[in-house]
């Protein structure tokens, strides 16, 4: 510094080697400061960047097992629907069929008719005690001549001592 013309005393001198020193320390402390922030906005970075894949991580796997439920609760419901379909279309089917066999009352009649055209061998229009026997025996009863008899009575209504068409249906009518 003297040979720039200034002539510092002694003092002077160390003023300024503490001057600078101290620049040297804040220059010190400016790289402190920016590695620390650097370091803290890449420390705030990655937590940032973690926590987004882990809450779309999350989401994802939410909503696969959202879709996985939904999924599941359509096929059991598809399911329901389809086996309580097939249930009621089979009773329906069922009661349908067993209709269709379930005879009216009309239709008893007439087939009881038609039973007493062949029952009545003799085509006389009546069954006798011979002939209404011969029925009985044919429905699983087998009778003796005296018991047919006291069936014939309990049917022949008007006592003409046979059996006419009449009678016959309705007695049957009554068993059936
Ligand atoms: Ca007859
Ligand atoms: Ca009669």
């Amino acid at each position: 510094m003297r040979a720039l013309g200034q002539n510092p005393t002694q003092k002077e001198l160390q003023d300024l080697m503490d001057k600078a020193d101290v620049d040297e320390d804040d220059e010190t402390k400016v790289v402190v400061v920016v590695v620390v922030e650097v370091v803290v906005v890449v420390v705030v970075v990655v937590v940032v960047v973690v926590v987004v894949v882990v809450v779309v991580v999350v989401v994802e796997i939410i909503g696969i097992i959202v879709v996985i439920v939904v999924v599941v609760v359509v096929v059991v419901v598809v399911v329901v629907v389809v086996v309580v379909v097939v249930v009621v279309v089979v009773v329906v089917i069922a009661v349908k069929v067993i209709n269709s066999f379930a005879l009216s009352p009309k239709d008893v009649e007439i087939q009881l008719r038609q039973a007493f055209l062949v029952f009545d061998r003799d085509k006389s229009g009546s069954l006798n005690l011979s002939e209404l026997r011969e029925v009985l025996c044919g429905m699983g009863e087998p009778l003796t001549q005296d018991e047919a008899s006291y069936v014939l009575k309990k049917i022949d209504k008007n006592n003409d001592g046979v059996v006419d068409a009449e009678e016959f249906v309705q007695f049957l009518c009554k068993i059936v």
